[in-house]
């Protein structure tokens, strides 16, 4: 099964960035048809993707991250508080991607992305060993849009300001491949 480790935005904090969104030339590009938003409810800042996971492995995944949970829960006072801020561009031509960022508690961000790595690789589960780079893809516009109209996008992103949210769940999600685009799954949580 194709696993992934996140934080999720509350629902206030996802409908406050959907109204922006709605105003960015990807929402006009989307409705056009060329170009395909991320849904509200996929919105999440994922913390370490493990890709296929053997069911198996599932009791040890998630003992990982529930030590990871503990010791982040003990080194801090209180939750860390993040809001969407910030706008950012992944890749070029036909990989390009918009994303806004996190702001707020990113430092506690960081450190419980590396508590649930460490944990994972203790347990000897494999992960993306790309360095965590906290972002939410928006859309992925690809080569379908002028790079002047995404640049545009990303600069009105940077302007943005969500509201702020305590993160209190660590989440262990599925996702799990559709006609389209793949379905995201919750399988467990652990309290910040
Ligand atoms: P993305 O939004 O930048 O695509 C589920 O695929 C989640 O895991 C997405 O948030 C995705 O980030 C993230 N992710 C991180 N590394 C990935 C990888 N190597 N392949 C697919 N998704 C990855």
């Amino acid at each position: 099964m194709r696993l992934f480790v996140a934080v999720n935005p509350p629902a206030e904090a996802v409908d406050h960035l959907g109204a922006q969104v709605a105003r960015l030339r990807v929402a006009a590009a989307a409705a056009g048809a060329r170009v395909r938003l991320a849904d509200p409810a996929d919105l999440h800042l994922t913390l370490a993707f493990l890709g296929d996971v053997e069911a198996a492995r599932l009791v040890d995944v998630e003992t990982a991250l529930g030590l990871a949970a503990d010791s982040f829960h003990d080194g801090l006072d209180a939750p860390p508080r993040l809001r969407l801020s910030g706008g950012g561009v992944f890749g070029d031509g036909p990989r390009t991607v918009l994303w806004v960022d996190a702001q707020g508690d990113v430092e506690a961000l960081h450190g419980l992305a590396r508590l649930v790595r460490d944990r994972l690789r203790l347990a000897g589960v494999a992960y993306d060993e790309k360095p965590f780079r906290p972002h939410l893809t928006v859309a992925r516009p690809g080569d379908r849009m002028d790079p002047a109209a995404v640049e545009a996008d990303r600069a009105a992103l940077d302007e943005y300001a969500g509201p702020e949210w305590p993160t209190t769940e660590l989440l262990l999600m599925r996702s799990r491949p559709g006609s389209g685009r793949p379905r995201y799954e919750r399988l467990a949580a652990w309290p910040l």
